[in-house]
């Protein structure tokens, strides 16, 4: 009989099987999150989570304790904790399958939630948890298999085993080489207590545990050193005092609207839009960057990051929107830049006559074509170092990158940037342009309705609809919004902090019960009229009007 059998086993074996399964997973969970999502590590989410969660008397309690290296300590009961719930899930599935996965799915879950209510949480947030808890399962599947494998590689007839077509009767050829190879005296057998354990080969068993934490311990290990570059330059960015500018972002009275839920005027840089090809943000020692100017230029230009800092920096308000970005999507926002002037940078080494485009280029390979004449001309476009009063953050580009108003970042705002190439359109191209996207972006006139929000429950009678509308560097001079097949009504336009930045709108809306479409259309200050035409992002950007539909009760 399986309980028999079961009890004859004990629960050590099934509890390592349990802890060794999730190390690997643990593993692979902070190999994936070096790789995939820097702020994701579960061990580290899990971490926070409990610190928002505890209650005052329990930090107390912990600082009284271990004062400084709570933290530590905190990481280490997490450990502790995980190898319990572990042995028990190694337990339960051996008894009670599938019970043990479950209980590990259980602990992806929490790692999920930590991971996706983090402040800093990225879009892939959710994945090196779920990675880890879908490893661990996977390889607790297979070591309480192990458990059943008797020795001469039979699968004895377990729960888990019974029931699978199969596995129970047919002999395991993977275990074919091992069975031919001398047996040193059934080591395993002769050194266990109870040598029946119900026919287990205990001493392949526990290579097989040994050899999945052995791969977990690697993998953490792997993830750990793949950071190390990271962390140094995130403790050398810390060390940053940015200098003052010579002039400071003025914002007009009556920029921000006050409108609940609309987008607000600057965006946070936690909460700014990320994009770009790199797998992890590239590691650049500030004291190690320098910007090579060079191409179809007189002279050729090499700036370091201490020249630099040490040049008149302005401030500017610019906001930068991707390509990608679909009719009303997220991916754009508005932050105070500090940098310094690109044109003065082509002034010093003097571009040849037949340039058109200078091809930047970042420490990872990614290029972006920015035509000549606006990097030449009087807009704000910079070098950028700050990003809303603070050194870039490392996924926006520390210690330098571009940033030009009026362009779409892919073909301008070059994060990490290293080199400038002074080229022409037709002997050049740049990273997307080689994957089909147009060779120029300039930022399409748009605009989008932040509120009423999706699915907002709303009384009949004044509502407020609001939201921004942008063409950057152009500048927007009206905003109407539609109802239904209403007639087009003027918005109450905020003030622009200048044409390079997106402005607020608000309409009040005196609505009536039933489902509405509200849509909006934006017009430019050089008097285009924001296109109803739908485009896609490929090639250069969509085209449409923003739409809502809401119902009115
Ligand atoms: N090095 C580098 N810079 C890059 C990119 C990239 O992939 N690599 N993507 C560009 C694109 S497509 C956009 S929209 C902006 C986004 O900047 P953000 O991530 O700071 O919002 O960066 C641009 N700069
Ligand atoms: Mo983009």
């Amino acid at each position: 009989m399986p309980q028999t059998r079961h009890r004859r086993r004990g629960w050590v074996l099934p509890a390592a099987a349990g802890v060794a399964s999730v190390v690997f997973g643990a593993g692979i969970g902070e190999l994936a999150a070096a790789i995939l999502a820097p702020p994701s590590s579960p061990f580290v989410v899990v971490g926070s989570l409990l610190i928002d969660l505890a209650p005052p008397w329990a930090k107390d309690a912990a600082i009284a304790l271990f004062g400084t290296a709570d933290k530590a300590a905190l990481l280490v009961g997490i450990a502790l904790v995980l190898i319990a719930v572990a042995g028990a899930a190694g337990v339960l599935e051996d008894r009670w399958p599938p019970f043990g996965q479950v209980l590990i799915g259980a602990l992806g879950v929490v790692g999920v939630v930590a991971a996706l209510t983090r402040a800093n949480a990225t879009m892939l947030a959710f994945a090196p948890p779920a990675i880890a808890a879908i490893a661990g399962v996977l390889a607790l599947q297979v070591l309480v298999r192990r458990l059943r494998v008797r020795e001469g590689g039979r699968v004895a007839d377990a729960p888990g085993a019974s029931g699978r077509p199969g596995a129970a009767t047919s002999p395991r050829p993977a275990e074919g080489g091992a069975a031919t190879s001398p047996r040193p005296a059934e080591g395993g057998a002769a050194t266990s207590p109870r040598p029946a354990e119900g026919g287990i080969d205990r001493r392949r068993f526990l290579g097989w545990a040994g050899g999945a934490a052995a791969i977990g311990a690697l993998a953490a290990l792997g993830g750990y050193a793949m950071q190390a570059g990271s962390r140094a330059v995130t403790a050398i960015r810390e060390t940053i005092t940015l200098p003052r500018p010579t002039n400071t972002a003025t914002i007009p009275a009556g920029a921000q609207l006050d409108v609940d839920g609309i987008t607000p005027l600057f965006t946070p840089n936690a909460r700014f839009y990320r994009i770009d090809t790199a797998l992890a943000a590239p590691a650049v020692d500030p004291s190690s960057w320098s910007l090579r100017i060079h191409g179809m230029v007189e002279r050729e230009v090499t700036i370091a990051w201490e020249e630099l800092l040490a040049l008149p920096l302005e401030e500017s308000t610019t906001t930068l929107a991707c390509v990608s970005n679909e009719v009303g999507g997220g991916l754009i926002g508005n932050a105070v830049w500090l940098g310094y002037p690109i044109r003065e940078l082509l002034r010093r080494a003097r571009p040849g006559a037949d340039a058109d485009m200078v091809l930047s280029r970042s420490v990872d390979g990614f290029t972006a074509s920015t035509p000549l004449s606006v990097l030449e001309d009087d807009r704000n476009a910079i070098l950028a170092v700050g990003m809303n009063g603070e050194p870039l953050p490392a996924e926006h580009g520390f210690p330098v990158r571009m940033v030009v108003p009026g362009l779409y970042g892919y073909v301008s705002a070059t994060k990490w940037v290293v080199d400038l190439e002074v080229t022409r359109f037709d002997a050049a191209t740049a990273y997307w342009t080689d994957r089909g996207w147009s060779a120029r972006g300039p930022v399409k006139l748009s605009s989008r309705i932040d509120v009423p929000r999706v699915g907002q429950a709303l009384a009949s009678g004044p509502i407020t609809v609001a939201g921004v509308a942008w063409h950057q560097h152009v500048g927007i001079s009206a905003v109407d919004v539609q109802v239904d097949d209403g007639p087009w009504q003027p918005a109450e336009l905020a003030t622009a902090i200048s044409t390079d930045t997106w402005v607020q709108w608000r309409y009040e809306w005196d609505a009536a019960r039933g489902n509405h479409t509200i849509r909006v259309r934006a017009t430019g200050a050089d008097g285009e009229v924001q296109t109803s035409k739908r485009q896609g992002v490929v090639p250069d950007g969509a085209t449409g009007l923003h739409e809502r539909s809401v119902s009115v009760s």
